[in-house]
């Protein structure tokens, strides 16, 4: 079989009323398994520069890569003709954060070469799943916010949204963590570009000059920025190729590079430091993933971060679009610019800079033009996350924008006279309002949140603006969180409701009727029970823990944040021990406690959580009376591999925020689908598990939303609720008599001293309802076949999860665009 490059296109009638591709020759059908062997050995002799006996495993890999590289070719050009023949509106995707983890696997998975390379790579000599691993994740953010912005570029391309990902090129992604001092998280600097990174196509010729500080002089009705420093961003691409290589989409990065490399003067001098700190000042700038901003100089480099980034993809949309069509008016018919929460925010005043001062708009209309291009997704209403910029900083940096942002500020006050919101206040610049403003549609990412964020943080601003605030509950994508992540689950949906659910996961309700049928729950019992022990086996592999693999797996993997309430989980493990000493006989659900997550360095209660459960872990695990029924453990280094190991080998999903603090969450979202009943509050997308699911099928506990916001008006809500709980009382006592300290009665000081004092997240208000819903889950452990009739009912109830019909829900209610597939 020979792969061809012919390509049919065909006049269409699609609502974008132009070209797309219709037919697709069968030449482009995935090729065999000979073929991908010989475009392997050319790429390990002609990329790698190795004889297949001399290749190590990272030849191979690489090789692996290119080759498959080169099949996303195809549908990569074939999707950025078809979108510029039609003229098509396409999306900008601007985040600061994008979480990817690995590439290849879910590469070969969407172009249908998983059999083909496996076949390959072993008849080449190499471990299939070995090479696989061998690839470093791309860590390129923090949490639920860059991985949602992964799922997104995964649905647009698997929907033929035409779109480009915009993002940094960060040397470093997310901190490499250990427990290396006595269980306390350490924090070492990641290094996932030591090795070329195979996905990449490096653009030299996409490279602006990105400016910061200088002076303005006034020009009429524009002005001239002239900036005192410059960087240069250089733009390095990757396709991101949809499911089955129908279409692929660009992630595009930039790095920051010196403007002059080297000071050759200086270096022929001797200073060889001086030679080189241009290009290392410059570098800082994509450096790291979100720097440390406790400090001056961290504020105003992660301001620049932002800058940069999203002043470089501005005029890179501005280009684009000015090649195909002269008229700027038209620009919101071809342009949706989607800010990632307000890291981006910068894109308002840039974008109305570059109208009025480079193309010479008037001002009021640069702003309408720009807003009628923008959408603003917020993804938290925790005050300490809604980003404030000091004014100082921000004309010290960005003195145009600085003065476009008054302006802007000003003629929303004229339009608004009765009303009290501001951008600028009190010495500074809120970016949430800036980006409300400068948005023709700002969303919330859950039913709830949405709610919260049109009651709470941007009140006012709906009250001027009603129906600018739209919900787009959140996604996750079904390739990469089942169908890769999960192979043997994925063979039993395919085997029960026939193929084709991958892109149409809503299917998935088709399972419903087969769980009646007993022979269906075996084997999805046994399918969870194969994962479970290749989970342990890895447990005891990476940590020397033996774990029981017919416990029940009880599991909390995410950010750690006290409004996530890991402590909570570990005050009832505490309490739960204790009471299993008192009374070992009285037949106990036998559960593994599995923690995982990083917390923020500079975040000091959240690693004292962490340090505690580490060794309330090392406590608890040497006790031999208990070790039948409960065992903690905690592995490092959390990260997207990590997630897709655990959630399909896991029982139990802890999603116990505190209410009103989550804005969504997607972690729940992948659990549900992968078949762990869920243990929560109402809160996020909780709420809509919950919904789907059915309440029998999910274990609820804790305050609402407006109860916790009642609780709190009790100044010892958490002194009454001690008082009221013997067992909480009693877990608190035991940490702070430093049973798990080795007797350091001061360690975990700060830890308990919140919780009785302030507790804001009310884990104590919650605790006694949380003990509660664990007993339950306990009974409803007892009873096995009930058990997975519950989880194959999550399963088959949550495919409205995909981040396909969050995506689609975008295209139609925020960026009005159509798909071209
Ligand atoms: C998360 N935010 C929300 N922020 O917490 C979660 O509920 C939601 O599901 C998810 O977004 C996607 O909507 C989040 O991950 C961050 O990681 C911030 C990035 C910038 C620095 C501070 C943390």
């Amino acid at each position: 079989m020979r792969m061809s490059r012919s390509i049919t296109f065909e006049k269409g009638t699609s609502a974008q009323s132009g070209w797309y591709p219709t037919k697709i020759s069968k030449e482009t059908l995935p090729m065999d398994s000979t073929e991908l062997r010989q475009s392997i050995l050319k790429h390990l002799e002609f990329s790698m520069g190795k004889d297949l006996v001399h290749a190590s495993l990272y030849d191979m890999r690489m090789a692996l890569t290119l080759a498959v590289r080169d099949r996303v070719i195809e549908p990569w050009f074939r999707a950025t003709r078809a979108t510029y023949a039609a003229q098509s509106k396409r999306v900008y995707y601007l985040s600061m954060e994008f979480l990817i983890g690995r590439l290849l696997e879910d590469a070969i998975m969407n172009v249908g070469l998983t059999e083909a390379a496996h076949e390959a790579v072993a008849g080449l000599g190499f471990d299939f799943e070995t090479v696989l691993a061998d690839e470093p994740d791309a860590a390129l953010g923090n949490g639920g916010l860059g991985r949602l912005a992964a799922c997104f570029l995964d649905s647009m391309s698997t929907l033929g949204c035409p779109a480009y990902g915009y993002g940094i090129r960060y040397e470093h992604g997310l901190f490499r963590q250990s427990f290396a001092q006595d269980g306390r998280q350490v924090e070492t600097a990641e290094d996932w570009l030591r090795q070329a990174h195979g996905w990449e196509f490096e653009r030299p010729e996409a490279s602006f000059r990105i400016g910061f500080g200088g002076s303005v002089a006034e020009n009429g009705r524009t002005a001239i920025w002239t900036p005192e420093d410059a960087v240069l961003a250089k733009a390095y691409d990757t396709p991101i190729v949809g499911w089955q290589g129908k279409w692929a989409n660009t992630l595009r990065l930039w790095g920051a590079e010196a403007l002059t490399a080297f000071d050759l003067a200086a270096f022929n001098k001797g200073d060889f430091t001086a030679a080189a700190a241009p290009e290392a000042l410059a570098r800082t700038i994509s450096r790291v993933l979100y720097p440390d901003d406790t400090t001056e100089q961290g504020k105003e480099l992660r301001l620049k971060q932002e800058f940069f980034f999203t002043a470089a993809s501005i005029r890179d949309i501005l280009r684009r679009f000015n090649a195909e069509h002269s008229d700027l008016s038209g620009l919101p018919s071809r342009v949706a610019i989607q800010m990632n929460d307000t890291h981006p925010a910068i894109a308002g005043p840039e974008l109305v800079r570059a109208l009025v001062d480079e193309s010479g708009m008037e001002f009021d209309t640069a702003v309408e033009t720009a807003r009628a291009c923008l959408g603003y997704t917020n993804h938290t209403l925790m005050p300490e996350a809604l980003e404030r910029w000091p004014e100082e900083l921000m004309s010290r940096v960005l003195p145009r924008h600085m003065q476009i942002i008054e302006r802007i500020d000003e003629s929303h006050a004229k339009a608004h006279p009765k009303r009290n919101v501001s951008i600028v206040e009190n010495g500074e610049v809120k970016m949430g309002e800036l980006s409300f403003i400068m948005a023709n549609k700002v969303n919330g990412v859950s039913a709830l949140h949405t709610e919260l964020v049109k009651d709470t943080v941007f009140a006012e601003l709906n009250a001027l603006h009603p129906g600018r605030i739209v919900n787009e509950t959140n996604g996750v994508t079904p390739r990469r969180w089942i169908k890769g992540a999960n192979p043997r689950l994925s063979s039993l949906i395919t085997d029960t409701i026939g193929a084709g659910w991958e892109d149409r996961l809503e299917r998935l309700v088709e399972l419903e009727p087969a769980i009646a049928d007993k022979g269906f729950r075996n084997q999805f019992a046994e399918i969870k029970a194969r994962n479970k022990r290749d989970l342990a086996d890895w447990i005891e592999r990476d940590m020397g823990i033996a774990v029981n693999p017919a416990a029940m797996f009880d599991v909390q993997i995410k950010r750690f944040h006290e409004y996530k309430r890991q402590h909570l989980n570990i005050l009832e493990t505490i309490a739960l021990w204790q009471e299993i000493r008192a009374n070992p006989g009285a037949g106990w659900a036998p559960r593994v406690k599995i923690f995982g997550g990083k917390a923020a360095p500079g975040y000091v209660m959240a690693k004292e959580i962490i340090h505690l459960i580490n060794n309330v872990a090392r406590v608890i695990n040497a006790d031999t009376t208990t070790r039948d029924v409960l065992t903690v453990v905690y592995p490092p280094n959390y990260n997207v591999t990590m997630a897709e190991r655990l959630i399909p080998a896991s029982d139990l999903s802890e999603q116990i925020s505190t209410a009103g603090k989550e804005a969504s969450g997607t972690g729940n979202m992948k659990f549900s689908l992968n078949g762990a009943l869920t243990i929560g509050t109402l809160d996020g997308a909780n709420v809509e598990i919950r919904d789907l699911v059915g309440p029998e099928n999910f274990f609820l506990f804790g305050m609402t939303a407006s109860e916790v916001v009642e609780c709190r008006k009790t100044p010892d809500h958490a002194a009454r609720a001690i008082k009221a709980s013997n067992r909480l009382g009693a877990a608190i006592e035991m940490i702070e008599a430093g049973a798990f300290s080795n007797g350091d009665t001061e360690m975990y000081h700060g830890l308990t001293q919140n919780l009785r004092g302030h507790d804001y997240f009310t884990v104590c208000a919650d605790f006694d309802s949380y003990w509660d819903a664990q007993r339950r889950v306990d009974a409803a452990w007892g009873d096995q076949d009930n058990w997975t009739r519950m989880a194959a009912i999550n399963t088959a109830r949550t495919g409205w999860f995909s981040s396909d019909r969050t995506i689609q829900g975008y295209m139609a209610d925020v960026w009005k665009i159509t798909p071209m597939i």
